[in-house]
């Protein structure tokens, strides 16, 4: 049986011809399931599910008792590795704020240039993961290790855990993912001696031992609206999962009465009605897809410009549209006010250390001074603001609004209105009326108040907001992430990039997409495994025949020939469709730009 998070989901098969307002409407339907749950697997809401939470949420506490000899390491690959990022940034923020020193360590393969641009071989590193966890952890007494990897399959993750469980006496692993357990990737990882499944097998026989010293936490969620984009539903559960523990677990240090299960309960809540408000906005979602769409089929650019945490999110769902559609980096980009003296990754501004640094410089002074004068009538611009950050940049977001204006008309805004008081002031009308749309978000604070007050039965009103502000801040975030990777799913979708929900053109840079690629032609082909294997292994050699080497060469072979081409996968899904030449599939492609057109002609 596949994985579920490989799964092709029955939502969305027509989410290819569907128009912009369909799209947000199939995405709402698929993310739905993050909440309800698929096919009676257990969900966020199941009582074990929300037990583990509960009890990582307690293993968090002991760390935070002594933050400056224990840590809390949240390690990923791709998407997952970012996120890990996003949460480190925000916990060690709310320390700061509470006068407390930083403890949270990201760990993301392939170091922060990964944060960018796809860096998808080191995921399959597992010796790299250890050496990574290693470094971050030397001289600290106590480790809780959150290893995050949806597809419960990156080899990176599984050294890390298989690392921790040698050394118990100190790190306390946790594994985050959305497969069951079965599920977990069996194949053979390069160079080491054992599957993701058996290091799973591992901890959960460690688990039953040693219940308070290692956890697994993997609900079902669902395949992904476009089939395995993890960064998708898996990215929003993480987030959701991992802000509702530490939240916990900055909420119970000092009160140790509190109910975990109705905290977790109501925090899950809270998610829901904001999911639930995100997509009410569905008209302005379509509006900035139909915007999006038009650029990127006119060789155009969209541009995201924010401030702090939301600028963030941005920058995280630009990077992540190369690696999906095999788009260029300057598709869609991300920046932000104060660059990386904001941004606050481990490496600093890696801008100037990297070969092509485009994709890195991110600082809003980069776009000004590098990108405005280049801006055309085919771009877009869309603004991610609070309230707060209009106060606070007010004059500056008003400026370039202006000269932004005289290049393009697609210059919009997703704004989070102040949720506790959303009647707004002149500073904001007066900002708001420069953009030509803009949606105005506003959380449902009264809802999630009512949900959230019986744990905090001391607080209310302003008090209980600003006890949770920054809880208010991760809602903002996770609903401007649905409606970024909507906007960004979509207008590719409508490039024609998706073949019913799949992406064909997939880059053969990891082992996980390897096998992703093979089971592709092999289903659209109606093949077997071997001549899937086959017609994709010509198409990295560009050869009609085979020689026994290319044939029989370790799969990190042809990826490493594989990552640097074009368009491998659909041209082997020709081969093995049309029976042809390399060079045939090849004119085909070169003929009908769009990969869609060229296989539905050739079926
Ligand atoms: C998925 C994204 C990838 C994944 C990465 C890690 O949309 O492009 O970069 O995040 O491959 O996957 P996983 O299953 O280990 O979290």
């Amino acid at each position: 049986m596949q994985p579920v998070t490989e799964a092709s989901n029955d939502i969305t098969q027509n989410i290819d011809v569907a128009s912009p307002k369909e799209i947000v409407q199939l995405l709402c339907s698929c993310d739905v399931e993050i909440f309800d749950g698929w096919h009676g697997y257990p969900n966020i809401h199941s009582n074990e599910i929300i037990h583990t939470i509960g009890e990582i949420a307690t293993a968090g506490v002991e760390i935070l008792k002594d933050p400056s000899n224990n840590i809390i390491v949240l390690s990923g690959c791709g998407t997952s590795g970012r996120l890990a990022f996003i949460l480190c940034r925000s916990f060690n923020k709310l320390l700061r704020e509470q006068g407390m020193q930083e403890c949270y360590e990201y760990v993301i393969a392939g170091g922060d240039k990964a944060l960018f641009t796809s860096q998808e071989a080191p995921e399959d590193d597992p010796e790299a993961g250890i050496q990574a966890l290693k470094q971050v952890s030397q001289g600290k007494r106590k480790v809780l290790f959150i290893g995050i990897t949806c597809g419960l399959s990156a080899p990176f993750v599984a050294g890390q855990l298989d690392y921790c469980m040698d050394n118990l006496d100190k790190f306390t692993p946790v594994l985050l993912g959305f497969n069951p357990l079965n599920l977990a990737r069996d194949l053979p990882i390069e160079n080491w001696n054992k599957t993701f499944l058996q290091v799973t097998k591992r901890l959960e026989d460690l688990c039953q031992k040693h219940s308070d010293k290692c956890f697994i936490l993997n609900p079902i969620v669902g395949p992904e609206a476009i089939r395995g984009s993890s960064r998708m539903k898996g990215g929003s559960v993480t987030k959701i999962l991992l802000e509702t523990i530490f939240t916990i677990s900055h909420h119970i240090r000092d009160d140790k009465n509190q109910s975990l299960h109705i905290m977790v309960q109501s925090l899950l809540s809270a998610y829901r009605h904001v999911y639930e408000m995100t997509y009410s906005y569905m008209d302005d979602i379509a509006v900035m897809i139909q915007w999006a769409a038009e650029s990127l089929n006119n060789n155009g650019h969209v541009y995201y410009i924010g401030v702090d945490s939301l600028a963030t999110i941005g920058i995280i769902d630009a990077s992540e549209c190369p690696p999906t559609y095999s788009s260029s980096l300057e598709d869609i980009r991300g920046f932000i006010y104060g660059g990386y003296t904001t941004y606050k990754n481990k490496e600093g501004d890696i801008s100037h250390h990297v070969s092509n640094g485009e994709p890195f410089n991110i600082s809003i002074n980069n776009f000004q001074e590098n990108l405005i004068d280049q801006l055309a009538c085919n771009d877009t611009v869309l603004f991610l603001l609070t309230y707060q950050d209009v106060c606070n940049e007010n004059d500056s977001v008003t400026q370039l609004t202006k000269s932004i204006l005289q290049y393009t008309k697609h210059i919009g805004a997703i704004y989070f209105t102040e949720p506790h008081n959303p009647s707004g002031n002149t500073d904001e009308s007066t900002v708001l009326s420069y953009f030509k749309h803009v949606a105005m978000v506003t959380l449902p604070w009264h809802r999630i108040q009512e949900t959230i007050s019986p744990v905090f039965p001391t607080l209310s009103g302003t008090k209980l907001y600003e006890e949770l502000r920054h809880f208010v801040g991760f809602l903002c975030e996770i609903s401007l992430k649905w409606i970024l990777n909507a906007i960004s799913t979509g207008s590719h979708i409508m490039k024609g990039k998706i073949y019913k929900n799949l992406m064909i053109d997939v880059k053969v840079s990891n082992n996980k997409l390897y096998h992703r690629a093979i089971s592709i032609i092999q289903k659209f082909a109606g093949c077997s495994l071997e001549e899937a294997r086959c017609a994709l292994i010509k198409s990295i050699y560009k050869t009609d025949t085979l020689t026994a080497e290319q044939g029989s060469a370790a799969i990190s072979k042809h990826i490493d020939m594989a990552t640097t081409m074009n368009k491998v996968v659909p041209a082997a899904l020709l081969i093995a469709v049309r029976q042809c030449s390399v060079h045939e599939a090849i004119q085909i492609l070169n003929d009908v730009k769009v990969v869609s057109k060229a296989i539905l002609m050739s079926k």
